[in-house]
């Protein structure tokens, strides 16, 4: 792997919600200094979007295992580990007032993150999406900016005033601070429901610094607007960038390659959700998850057989793999569901409504592969 905007997450149980941070891989700056304008900054900045709960693990791996299957949203959505103490209080599901651990009540008062920049310098700051459950909006007022990296491929630039970014995305953008010295707030909208915002205080070196009444009363403004304001919500609606999100081939890219024209295995993942006495399951291709007595890399490293399946795909490296996702309707609604590869990236060959037709939609994927249709190379 080279360079780029990654992070770190655990796997184990809710561990995901808490345990994450950046992993930033530095560009040779002999390399970079040759690539064009548009990717050039003095200095970087993160921008870690989590959430935050304040009920224990137990109550919400109830709601999720439990009768009524529920995933509560997060009490807080934080940025860089920060909140701005002003969320809403959590909510309370009906009967489930016991459920309701708060674990630390001032959890919420966490201080404002600050993110201090400095005027007439162009910053890359880089967004990265850790939260378990949420795709977010992000704004910068006042600023446009450039997005030049998706998932750790640099893309062709792309210019935008707000971002969409779904959880394990990362993205980063160029922003050049060429307005007032002033105080802006970076703001993350929850995109799915009237979850609370992530804000960021993007403070330019000069404007006040101190933490003031009349800042918490712009916090408060902010978050009455965000809360109200529309926003798209619609997949066509949230496609404004995508389709022009297409790595950059002129950079030589070490890793990124161009789509392969050929297909060694095709695997189908489908996934539904079941109910099964009176409880709601996740199912990839009709099975359930079980996680295995001894992990896969201590089966593999006892050379155990471990390509029973349904679990297990077997490939051989080198191989060229089409994974058809089948996202279906649980209930009649339609859900976001990102997917993340560890370690790989992969080519967006196509996408689209309904069942997946081999003959119409495998024809399309092979035109638009034969034609070099403009696709994201992405992990997540
Ligand atoms: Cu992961």
């Amino acid at each position: 792997m080279d360079q780029g905007t990654f992070f770190y997450h655990a796997h184990t149980g809710m561990d995901i919600v808490w345990i994450s941070g950046p992993l930033i891989i530095q560009d040779d700056p002999e390399v970079y200094g040759t690539w064009p304008s548009a990717y050039h900054y003095d200095e970087d900045r993160i921008f870690l979007i989590n959430g935050l709960y304040q009920r224990d693990f137990d109550s919400i791996v109830k709601s999720l295992t439990g009768p009524v299957f529920r995933y509560p949203r997060v009490d807080s959505v934080t940025m860089n580990g920060k909140s701005h103490g002003l969320d809403p209080p959590p909510p309370v599901f009906p009967g489930e007032e016991n459920d309701t651990v708060p674990i630390q009540p001032n959890l919420t008062k966490l201080p404002l993150d600050v993110t201090a920049v400095r005027t007439k310098r162009r910053y890359r700051f880089r967004f990265i999406n850790a939260i378990s459950d949420g795709t977010f909006n992000c704004k910068i007022p006042g600023h446009k900016f450039t997005v030049i990296e998706m998932d750790g491929i640099y893309s062709e630039p792309v210019e935008t005033d707000n971002l969409v970014i779904s959880p394990g995305q990362r993205y980063s953008l160029i922003v050049a601070t060429d307005q007032v010295e002033a105080n802006y707030f970076v703001t993350c909208k929850h995109l799915e429901n009237e979850g609370p915002t992530g804000l960021s205080l993007m403070r330019y070196a000069g404007a006040p610094a101190q933490r003031n009444s009349s800042e918490l009363e712009q916090v408060n403004r902010i978050l009455n607007v965000t809360l109200t304001e529309e926003v798209p919500s619609k997949p066509a609606e949230l496609d404004w960038i995508l389709d022009r999100l297409t790595p950059n081939q002129a950079l030589n890219q070490t890793d990124f390659y161009q789509v392969p024209d050929r297909v060694d295995q095709e695997f189908y993942l489908d996934v539904e959700e079941v109910r099964i006495e009176q409880r709601n399951f996740y199912l990839i291709n009709g099975h359930l998850f079980k996680q295995p007595n001894t992990s896969y890399h201590e089966q593999l490293s006892q050379a155990m057989n471990i390509t029973d399946p349904p679990q297990v795909f077997e490939i051989l490296q080198g191989e060229v793999i089409q994974i058809i996702f089948q996202n279906q309707r649980l209930f009649s609604v339609c859900f976001g569901h990102p997917w993340h590869l560890h370690g790989h990236s992969f080519h967006v060959v196509g996408s689209g409504p309904d069942k997946y037709d081999p003959v119409t939609d495998g024809g399309t994927i092979k035109e638009n592969v034969r034609l070099r249709r403009n696709m994201q190379f992405r992990d997540t």
